[in-house]
């Protein structure tokens, strides 16, 4: 019988990575998205020590039940919504995340949508491709230069955000729960309604929580400006989506560009694939090569470093870490 720990794997894993974990921890595979108490056999799952797995893996108090032994697991991903931390701190499961190695390039798939809807990038793609160049000239865009960005969260990404527009030259404010003194300088804080109203640009940058679900809708939208763009590198549920399109639909705000939605992947039945003031991306804000792999190899780290009982980079619970020692 093996003396290494068993761990599953639910999430990519290089090759290289996927050798060194093995030469400590038994790999038990399961497809992403996959639920591990369904895909692990029953008489396998008293073993399982730990688990590397997406935010698609729902780490829950059935999960916890299923396998009894599971002292640590690592999400493949800085958002932890896909754990139930109360659950898992009282059955002292350690859970980490990858914070930290995403912020550039979430910021960068931010920026990238406020220019497309700014300038109506896309459409201006489709001008191109279909001929209509020939027959005429594109319809004017809006500036950002100028601009007012508005942050709804000021945490790592928000801050490479506000870094970011200061080279776009725009004035950035931001509400958070509490004014960060770091950002002195490069934004400046606002009460939350001020930040609806002033925004020409509005990106939403808090976690997704039973607090934040749904936490921006009509009455916020209804604050915003006509001309105003709303931006999500988030989570989809942060916003109320049924309010959204309707904000859209009916020119309450000038557009959204969503790289996260309520339901993922999003079905093209979705009125959002209709809106024409709408730009959309498939949940990409960390999915370049160097991202995932600094992730990948955070998230492993995090769990052998637990098993191996030295403390890990990134805990979100470390209490459960503390009590251990
Ligand atoms: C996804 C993310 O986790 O880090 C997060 O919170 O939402 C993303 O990076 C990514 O799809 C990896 O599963």
């Amino acid at each position: 019988m093996s003396q290494k720990p068993k761990i599953i794997v639910s999430a990519p894993l290089p090759a290289d990575l996927r050798e060194r974990v093995a030469a400590v921890c038994e790999i038990i595979d399961v497809p992403v998205g996959q639920n591990p108490a369904e895909a692990v056999p029953a008489s396998v799952r008293p073993e399982v020590a730990g688990m590397v797995c997406t935010v698609r893996t729902r780490v829950d108090q059935a999960l916890l039940d299923a396998f009894p032994a599971l002292t640590v697991s690592s999400n493949f991903a800085v958002g932890f919504d896909n754990v139930d931390i109360e659950a898992a701190t009282r059955r002292k499961v350690l859970i980490c995340n990858t914070p930290g190695v995403l912020d550039g390039a979430v910021a960068d798939v931010m920026i990238g949508l406020m220019l497309c809807l700014a300038r109506n990038l896309v459409a201006g793609d489709a001008f191109v491709r279909s001929g209509a160049w020939t027959k005429g000239a594109f319809a004017l865009t809006t500036d950002i230069r100028g601009k007012t960005l508005g942050l709804l969260g000021m945490g790592r990404i928000g801050k490479v955000v506000a870094r970011t527009a200061q080279a776009f030259d725009m004035k950035v404010i931001y509400h958070n729960r509490r004014e960060d003194p770091s950002v002195e300088g490069l934004a400046a804080y606002v009460g939350r309604d001020e930040l609806f109203k002033s925004s020409d640009v509005l990106s939403v940058h808090i976690p997704l929580s039973a607090e934040t679900r749904h936490s921006v809708g009509k009455r916020e939208f209804g604050l915003m400006k006509p001309t105003a763009y709303l931006i999500n590198t988030a989570r989809g549920p942060v916003l109320d989506e049924a309010a959204l399109i309707e904000a859209l639909r009916a020119g309450t705000i000038a557009g959204a560009g969503l790289d996260v939605m309520e339901q993922e992947p999003l079905p093209p039945s979705s009125p959002l694939c209709e809106l024409p003031n709408v730009v959309l991306q498939a949940h990409v804000g960390s999915a370049t090569h160097e991202t995932r792999r600094a992730m990948i190899d955070l998230a492993a780290a995090n769990l052998l470093d637990a098993l191996g009982g030295k403390t890990p980079q990134a805990m979100v619970n470390p209490q459960v870490w503390q009590a251990r020692a």
